[in-house]
């Protein structure tokens, strides 16, 4: 977010007239100590940091390594993240508000172009950018249009070369020489983000490359989304773990109801527990691809349903029951209402 420093306005000195000297007898006085040199302030940086790059590089990975915890959701199915979420990392250093992005693509759909708004949205906004790119794939047209992208910025650019992991060590040099002659990037860094390789190196050069401002959130604060986006989140996870061809791409999850409430505890007689109970549903766009979410006899959505109920239990530390239905809503990738509706859920109550 662009912060505004004020600057103050000089006070106007007004000469005064001397006054007469006057003369004194002298007093001798004891001489004071030498005052101590005060310690240097120490300097907190603040700022945001936009993670961008095409679609299955890493992004989200990276964001929930750094938080040291799962705030967006991962897949190994290209488009995953849809809306840019915040995980904010606070340290006695200083505090780095990452943004999460959905991957630089071709927005083919309302929905593909609300994905790219949230990436140049968060250009806007950041300090510094991190462009990720995958090691283990080709540097192809998809690439060329994000560096495109990346040059109308004026944000310091760091390159993570990520998934260095998987790949020979005589292979990441020449990524970095090739990019290197491609743009003025800032710093460049190979890492990986699921080994958590270079990531500490990563911290603190970009606590060093943002300014030195307060905090711009409370230390508990980690997301700004909430508790619906996120478990609407899961379910989407686990449904994306099973599907493959265009079902990743036109399923989308939507948290009709929370309800807690308390009930009896079986295991301690006249006493209660607390339980959650979430009713959700899962568009997809046609009645073919209901069935294949289904599954045989109810198996899919089952296990998706059992997995996904055993996250968010462990995420509310109590019993949850959550019933899944699945409704196909004819072309929701075109429709404002249903992509507001699936939107809305982020909400303005984050989660710490
Ligand atoms: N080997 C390896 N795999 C990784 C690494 N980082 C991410 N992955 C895998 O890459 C896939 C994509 O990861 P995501 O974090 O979902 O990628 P993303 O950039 O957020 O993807 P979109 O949200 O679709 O843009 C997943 O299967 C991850 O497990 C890494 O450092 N090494
Ligand atoms: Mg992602």
């Amino acid at each position: 977010m662009p912060r505004t420093t004020k600057t103050k306005t000089p006070v106007e000195k007004v000469a005064k007239p001397a006054a007469p000297k006057k003369t004194r007898a002298k007093t001798v006085r004891p001489k004071k100590a030498a005052p101590k040199k005060a310690a240097p302030k120490p300097v907190f940086k603040t700022g945001y940091v936009a993670l961008v790059g095409r679609p299955n590089t890493g992004k989200s990975t990276l964001l929930n390594a750094l938080l040291g915890q799962k705030v967006a959701i991962v897949s190994d199915k290209p488009q995953t993240t849809r809306i840019s979420i915040l995980g904010i990392k606070t340290t006695d250093k200083g505090q780095t508000v990452f943004i999460d992005n959905p991957g630089i693509h071709k927005p083919l759909h309302s929905l593909n172009k609300r994905m790219m708004n949230f990436v140049y949205s968060s250009l806007e906004t950041s300090d510094v950018v991190c462009l990720l790119v995958d090691a283990t794939e080709k540097f192809g047209h998809g690439d060329e249009f994000v560096l495109e992208t990346l040059r109308k910025v004026k944000t310091p650019v760091f390159l993570l070369i990520n998934k260095v992991d998987i790949v020979r060590k005589d292979k990441v040099l020449p990524i970095i020489a090739h990019y290197n002659d491609l743009f003025p990037f800032r710093e460049i860094i190979p890492i990986s983000a699921l080994k958590g390789i270079n990531l500490d190196l990563l911290e603190g050069l970009l606590t060093a490359a943002l300014p030195e401002a307060p905090k711009l959130y409370s230390d508990e604060e980690i997301s700004d989304q909430s508790e619906r986006f996120l478990f609407a989140e899961i379910v989407r996870e686990k449904i994306l773990k099973y599907v493959k061809e265009e079902l990743p791409f036109v399923t989308a999850v939507y948290i009709e109801t929370i309800e807690k409430k308390e009930q009896a505890d079986w295991k301690k007689p006249g006493e209660t527990r607390p339980v959650t109970l979430i009713r959700a549903s899962i568009f997809v766009e046609k009645d073919n691809h209901r069935k294949i979410v289904i599954g045989r006899h109810g198996s899919l959505v089952k296990q998706v349903g059992i997995e996904a109920r055993r996250e968010i239990e462990e995420y509310v530390g109590h019993k949850v029951y959550l019933e899944l239905h699945v409704k196909v809503r004819e072309g929701w990738r075109d429709s404002e209402d249903v992509l507001d509706l699936i939107e809305g859920q982020k909400g303005s109550v984050p989660f710490s």
